[in-house]
């Protein structure tokens, strides 16, 4: 009785704020909810340990007789493995089954968020909708040849322009129909480097239909089906393909038709972007598809006297997670923060709503909106939240406008209950984002060649050592932000261009390492010249994480721009997931090491229990595609990994002398050439 006393007197452990991000905003924002006694997850992930068996990919729960735990012994294992699940399942089996889930959860995520877009995309094109139109029509000219659609017709033995209503349609049903075609495989496979796509052909891993290869991963992980990682392994490529090469590519696409295709602006990041005196509206979650209603009816001359009429100077609208980084590429609509920091924005009590759609969105906002007058909106018929305080107002997208102007007029007239005292952090910073494939073209690319050879051109005489690709999430098992930051400035030091999206561009933004004065500051000597020269940050934000399939197609153009090999596995370049936490994560790694990019992911992998899946995964894939993972949580270790596959990329081309002239001072040049 007595100790039982004790325990509840004991006071709860809480989060330091200091050990738990770099980010003055978010250290700020933690010391005053602990202030206020509210609960976040930086407490939780200090309360609550990982399970120990999970975290090493080893526990099985698919079916009634399990959970079957087969943790790796601590001195690990001398001998044959003989650990078994009750049906005879190995630690292989489990952790690949496991493994091969997250790919599924990750691709089905991905991919039903295009499919949400393509069906939007249809009503378009059927005219059942004022409210979106084709900005970007240009766009769709160029994406419809890859569905096989034809933007001309003869007439007369003449060649005529196809009316682009037509098009559309044809397009839209072409995209739509990508998700459950019965036979034949995914039709933008073929924009990959021809090599990449016939390897894809020889091993089987082309995709069929999106739909069909997450149901097979959920089939084939059932009790008693497949029971060989490698044959599992082989099907995560296929569903990850089927993400990066598919929904999240047509999401991306028809997005950019729909929305705008992004093209370099400048905005801000961080918690500071709300205001006292403004109504602030916080958007949050993935599909861009009700926040760009939302961001164009707080722009409207009637919502903004509304506003005024309440006593507030205007609307700010601040982004989350990835429906952030959409509506900040396409109109600078700044992040108010990453994913760890969506329960903070609340707790600034200047929220008056938050609108959230899908994925990534704690459950835990209920909770902490209770403690202020913040609305919270749940938007999407797949999610709700249980808490009686959470509003829902379902987004349809056949009266769009009207579901946006009916959440801000809520926003609005919310303004007014403002009750608890407003602390809003200062910190902020300024940053230049909307990056894309054809944007990168136009200020890296040479007019000459229109392509991406002033790109290559650099990598190949060295003051570009490489590319990596910097993405995902946090992850509150880590320091918030540190894993992005740190592994960053390494990269961009040692002369490697980094391409970033998802909350890891948001860290950059907040960090300030998207302005162009970056360069001079953290880059090595070759990528700041080159950055100075062109006008660029050594850090480019592409977007959100369904806009990873941008990156794919950067890399796609780089290897085309000629001087770097035939493939994207024989490129300079490596990818990386320093805070990585979700599903989503594990499908787009897989797709990179599948179209062969070394992967890099920080924290840990749940692959620790099975060591020869891990290896499978660390090493043989390497062989049959040319990628492969790897895991580094220490980020200037992390760094290094990656700079060393680019230095060996850089060998195998023969280009590694290149860099070391280019290292020579202009004096040792003179004297050698002398
Ligand atoms: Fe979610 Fe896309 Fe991860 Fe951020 S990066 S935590 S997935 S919001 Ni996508
Ligand atoms: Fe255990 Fe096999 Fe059932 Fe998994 S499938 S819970 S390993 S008996």
């Amino acid at each position: 009785m007595a100790e039982a006393k004790d325990k509840a007197a004991r006071p709860v452990k809480m989060a330091d704020a200091l050990t738990a991000s770099i980010c003055p905003a978010t250290q700020e924002m933690i010391e005053r909810a602990q202030q206020l006694e509210i609960e976040t997850v930086f407490d939780r992930a200090v309360t609550m340990k990982p399970c120990a068996i999970g975290l090493q990919g080893t526990c099985c729960k698919n079916c009634a007789m399990g959970p079957c735990r087969l943790p790796l012994p601590k001195g690990g294992i001398d001998g044959e493995d003989t650990r078994k699940g009750l049906c005879g399942a190995t630690a292989n089996t489990i952790a690949a089954r496991n493994f091969a889930r997250m790919v599924a959860a990750g691709a089905a995520a991905h991919s039903d968020h295009g499919r949400s877009v393509a069906e939007v995309f249809l009503s378009v094109a059927r005219k059942e909708t004022e409210d979106y139109k084709i900005k970007d029509p240009g766009k769709l000219l160029a994406i419809a040849p890859h569905f096989g659609v034809d933007v001309t017709l003869e007439v007369d033995g003449e060649t005529k322009d196809r009316d682009l209503d037509e098009i559309a349609l044809e397009v839209a049903e072409k995209a739509i129909a990508e998700w459950g075609k019965p036979e034949g495989e995914l039709r933008y496979l073929k924009r990959a480097p021809q090599p990449l796509y016939e390897r894809w052909k020889k091993l089987g891993v082309l995709p069929r239909n999106i739909d069909r290869e997450v149901v097979d991963i959920m089939h084939r992980t059932h009790m008693g089906v497949d029971q060989d990682y490698k044959n599992i392994t082989k099907q995560c490529t296929r569903a990850s393909l089927a993400d990066g090469w598919g929904g999240a590519m047509i999401a991306t696409d028809l997005q950019d038709v729909m929305f705008g295709t992004p093209s370099p602006l400048q905005s801000e990041a961080n918690m500071g972007i709300m205001k006292e005196d403004h109504v602030n509206i916080i958007i949050h979650g993935h599909e861009p598809v009700l926040s760009e209603m939302i961001v164009a009816s707080a722009q409207s001359k009637e919502m903004i006297d509304y506003a005024k009429e309440k006593g507030a100077k205007g609307i700010q609208l601040g982004g989350i997670c990835c429906t952030g980084n959409e509506i900040l590429q396409r109109h600078g609509v700044p992040p108010a923060g990453t994913f760890l920091q969506q329960e903070l924005a609340i707790i600034t009590g200047a929220c008056d709503a938050m609108v959230v759609d899908v994925q990534c969105v704690f459950q835990n906002l209920a909770n902490v909106a209770k403690c202020f007058h913040t609305k919270l909106i749940t938007t999407h018929p797949m999610a709700k939240m249980e808490q009686d305080n959470v509003l829902h107002i379902e987004f349809d997208e056949h009266h769009a406008m009207e579901d946006a102007k009916r959440i801000i007029k809520m926003a609005i007239d919310n303004f007014t209950n403002r009750g608890a005292e407003v602390v809003i952090p200062r910190h902020k910073n300024t940053q230049i984002a909307g990056f894309g494939v054809e944007s990168i073209k136009y200020h890296l690319g040479g007019t000459f060649r229109g392509d991406y050879y002033t790109l290559n051109d650099n990598i190949i005489n060295g003051r570009i050592r490489g590319i990596a690709g910097v993405v995902g999430c946090n992850n509150a098992r880590t320091k918030h932000n540190d894993g992005h930051i740190t592994l960053i400035k390494e990269l961009i030091k040692n002369d490697v261009i980094v391409l970033t999206t998802g909350c890891s561009a948001i860290a950059c933004g907040t960090h300030g390492l998207l302005t162009p004065e970056t360069a001079s500051v953290y880059c090595g000597p070759g990528l700041a010249e080159v950055c100075e020269t062109v006008g660029i940050p050594p850090v480019l934000h592409l977007g959100s994480c369904v806009d990873n399939s941008r990156i794919l197609l950067a890399a796609t153009e780089v290897v085309k721009a000629g001087g770097l090999g035939n493939d994207i596995c024989d490129l300079p370049a490596a990818g990386s997931a320093p805070e990585w936490m979700s599903e989503k994560a594990i499908a787009i790694g897989q797709y990179f090491v599948s179209s062969g990019v070394y992967t890099v992911f920080g924290y840990h992998m749940p692959l620790e229990g099975a060591p020869v899946f891990k290896d499978h995964l660390y090493k043989e894939l390497e062989t049959i595609y040319g990628g492969k993972w790897d895991c580094e949580p220490d980020p200037i270790k992390h760094a290094h990994k990656m700079i060393a596959h680019i230095d060996k990329k850089r060998k195998e081309l023969g280009i590694d002398k290149a860099r070391e002239r280019q290292l020579m001072s202009m004096e040792d040049r003179q004297q050698l050439e002398a």
